[in-house]
């Protein structure tokens, strides 16, 4: 490529990445429903990512400015808030199907994301990593940040030909600046599988609490499935003996596949907020949406409001993607003002935010009926609203 073509076909490329990255968000009104507003751009996309991450800018080693190392997807989120900062622990998630962990910056939380200049450099243990997604971060009273992801490494017993067969477990690392990180030694539990593992806030009985969603596989739940809790002695050497199940699987029910705890749990009024995800099976392949629930303030272990149904379904560009019909958060932001910014990705692609009050979220998850069980009792419970509404504009002369 002829010099002046290439510095113009850099300069577009320039161009058009600080054009996205300073694209002014707004609120998609038509979606509002009393709950949480979303907006109509995602927050962070492959193409957020640096024009120099994924380039080699040298004309005279890469004459055509090709992308050499292409970004496939930027999702499944880690939030935190720090210096007045929204900072964003991305799963980052390169051509060559690798994720890794970078961070994005945002002043206000619902645009103008940016990353840093470099990913994190995660260090491994004595078993290295063969992927690593889905940081939880965890503000914990100990005076530490931490990050629990799920460490992935392929399955030693997978018989020969088998290049699928993984076994996923807990890794942890912690930070005090998000820039240098301290990896201690992965979750131990009794189960095979650990994903989905998010660390309380604060401790409980003295001890560190995780909530845990063992299986017995690495896609399907098997015997095992749901939300556990469970407590560490040691947060440098974490072994769980005693897992036991808050928020079980259910038949016909949202999270009837399998389901995981999402963002660490929102200290509440009311109790200790969770924003999970629920998996189903049908025809379409699984399908992934979000939902909250409420768990009590001085035991996190006890869940006190089940709302039924979902938070989040996809919506639009949200349903296609990567991974199709997926909605998933591992990241929210409680602002000291009363606000929750919610973030969440579709289908494996890219990054969004809805944002709600911790009111709101109370109200919901205290005022939703819980999952009725049959098609009769729902029946019954919409009919007791539709009462409810009927007696009321009748008293108010509509
Ligand atoms: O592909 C959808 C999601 O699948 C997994 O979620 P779960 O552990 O509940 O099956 C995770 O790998 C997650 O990263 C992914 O978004």
């Amino acid at each position: 490529m002829e010099p002046a073509a290439f510095n113009s076909r850099l300069g577009q490329l320039t161009a058009d990445y600080e054009a996205l990255v300073s694209r002014t968000n707004e609120i998609d009104q038509t979606l509002y429903n009393g709950i949480v507003d979303r907006y109509r751009y995602p927050v962070l996309t492959a193409a957020h990512t640096p024009v120099f991450w994924r380039y080699d800018l040298n004309p005279k080693t890469n004459p055509y400015l090709m992308e050499r190392m292409g970004i496939n997807g930027v999702f499944n989120a880690g939030a935190i808030e720090l210096d007045g900062k929204t900072l964003l622990v991305c799963r980052v998630e390169g051509a060559d199907r690798k994720s890794f962990f970078a961070i994005a910056e945002s002043g206000n939380g619902i645009d103008s994301f940016r990353f840093w200049d470099r990913p994190v450099v995660m260090p491994e243990t004595h078993n290295p990593d063969v992927n690593v997604y889905d940081m939880r971060l965890t503000r914990h009273e100990d005076g530490w940040m931490y990050g629990v992801f799920c460490t992935e490494r392929k399955d030693p017993d997978a018989p020969p030909g088998d290049m699928s067969s993984a076994i996923a477990q807990s890794g942890i690392a912690r930070t005090h600046n998000l820039k240098t990180w301290e990896r201690l030694d992965d979750l131990k539990t009794n189960s095979p599988q650990q994903r989905n593992v998010v660390l309380h806030p604060e401790f409980i009985d003295g001890k560190y609490a995780f909530y845990t969603r063992p299986q017995d596989d690495f896609i399907q739940a098997g015997s095992g499935g749901g939300i556990g809790f469970g407590l560490v002695e040691d947060i440098a050497h974490a072994i769980i003996d005693q897992e036991a199940i808050i928020d079980p699987r259910a038949y016909h029910t949202i999270k009837e596949l399998k389901n995981g705890a999402g963002a660490p749990p929102i200290k509440t009024p009311a109790g200790w907020l969770h924003i999970a995800h629920g998996v189903r099976s049908c025809a379409a392949g699984l399908r992934y949406v979000l939902y909250a629930f409420l768990c009590d303030l001085n035991d996190p272990s006890r869940v006190i409001a089940r709302p039924g149904g979902y938070l989040l379904a996809p919506v639009g560009e949200e349903r296609v993607g990567d991974v199709s019909n997926v909605l998933f958060c591992n990241g929210a932001v409680s602002r000291g003002n009363g606000e929750v910014f919610i973030y969440y990705a579709s289908a494996d692609t890219r990054m969004h935010v809805a944002t709600t009050t911790v009111d709101r979220l109370v109200d919901y998850v205290q005022n939703t009926p819980p999952d009725g069980g049959r098609s009769a009792t729902c029946v019954a419970q919409r009919m007791a609203l539709i009462e409810r509404n009927l007696a009321y504009l009748k008293a108010a002369g509509g």
